[in-house]
């Protein structure tokens, strides 16, 4: 099976209202929509995006520069790709946009694969399990006042959610302690509850406020520091009781490979457009399995719950339904565990209607 032709196509898509976290407001997001198309009638669906529709053309352009490596090639070559893109973008770079231009056509070519099997993408990886684990994470935002962080919280309880993400960043710590402590006691003891600093903090401003938390029970302290300072965070974890989770903002082996060795997190949380695709995220997971690691996907939710589902050390499905719309299917949940559909590929297929009705960008 020959591939023979790439399409993008880049679209808006809108927020119902505007979120506040430490990294800024979203607004929107600029969704580059790729399409790897066979000689068998298969095409593979894959989505990356950027925040506020900032760059998307440069997005675009990178998928668009990998087409050549792809075209003409055998579909089912995935390793082949990734290793020959590697090798093309390293004047560019090796973290950045080429990764995510690498990602968006890995992914799309795990999905011609198990469309071409028949299979969900969970089992070409292995099969470890048709559940995994949800948090809600589209709300809690800095942006909320006490009264609503609570209602919400209590509502993603209500829907099911047996776990949710917060946010930290207020003005000051005891103000982000009061949100924690308000939140703990409107979900009781039982709901894992996790808070994310969006690398807002220096090493004692985390370990200060971290110590402030250790009460509270979070699950996890989620990105403490600028995603650069890898051997910051390892301080930051050492010095606490909560574990550490980080990585969204990670590239590729080679940085969590220097995240494993520096014990920079107890939790990994490989991001599918930043870590390189399927490909790369199961590397990654499976390099953690060695260190006794879990991982925790970042975003993408439909996507990242096939990679999630073939997985030993998967912990949480990060559960953001953003880009829930962009699809003709929805995640099923049972009992706070998002289910990983059988249906083939991802499992999740691009909404070409709704897509139609949004504007282009
Ligand atoms: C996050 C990522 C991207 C945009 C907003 C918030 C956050 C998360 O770090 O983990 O969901
Ligand atoms: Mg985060």
């Amino acid at each position: 099976m020959k591939i023979i032709d790439v399409r993008t196509e880049s679209v808006i898509l809108p927020m119902a209202a505007p979120i506040h976290s430490a990294l800024g407001e979203i607004s929107q997001f600029g969704c580059v929509l790729v399409q790897v198309v066979t000689d068998a009638g298969i095409t593979g669906e894959n989505l990356v995006f950027t925040l506020n529709n900032v760059r998307t053309p440069v997005l675009r352009e990178m998928v668009h520069s990998l087409i050549p490596l792809v075209k003409g090639r055998d579909a089912g070559h995935i390793g082949n790709f990734w290793s020959r893109a590697w090798k093309d973008i390293n004047f560019v770079g090796h973290k950045g946009v080429s990764i995510v231009g690498i990602s968006a056509i890995d992914g799309a070519l795990w999905d011609i694969l198990g469309k071409a099997s028949g299979l969900p993408i969970y089992r070409l990886l292995g099969g470890h399990s048709p559940t995994v684990p949800a948090y809600h994470s589209g709300g809690l935002w800095l942006s909320s006042s006490i009264d609503a962080l609570t209602r919400e919280a209590q509502d993603f309880v209500g829907q099911g959610f047996q776990a949710i993400k917060m946010r930290l960043g207020s003005a000051t710590f005891s103000e982000d302690v009061a949100r924690v402590r308000a939140v703990r006691e409107a979900i009781g003891p039982q709901v894992k509850l996790m808070a994310d600093a969006n690398q807002g903090m220096t090493v004692s401003g985390a370990i200060r406020l971290g110590r402030m938390l250790e009460e509270f029970q979070l699950t996890w302290f989620e990105e403490p520091l600028p995603a650069y300072d890898l051997e910051g965070v390892a301080r930051v974890a050492a010095a606490l009781d909560t574990p550490i989770a980080s990585g969204e903002t990670e590239y590729t082996r080679y940085g969590f490979r220097q995240m494993l060795e520096l014990k920079s997190a107890d939790i990994l949380m490989p991001d599918l457009q930043r870590v390189g695709g399927v490909s790369e995220f199961v590397k990654v997971a499976h390099m953690a399995e060695a260190y006794d690691i879990p991982v925790s996907s970042h975003l993408f939710s439909e996507m990242s719950l096939q990679v999630l589902g073939g997985l030993a050390n998967a912990m949480y499905l990060e559960y953001m339904p953003w880009f829930s719309s962009l699809y003709n299917e929805a995640i099923e949940f049972n009992r706070g565990s998002a289910v990983v559909p059988e249906r083939p590929g991802w499992g999740f297929t691009f909404n070409k209607d709704y897509i139609k009705s949004l504007q282009p960008c």
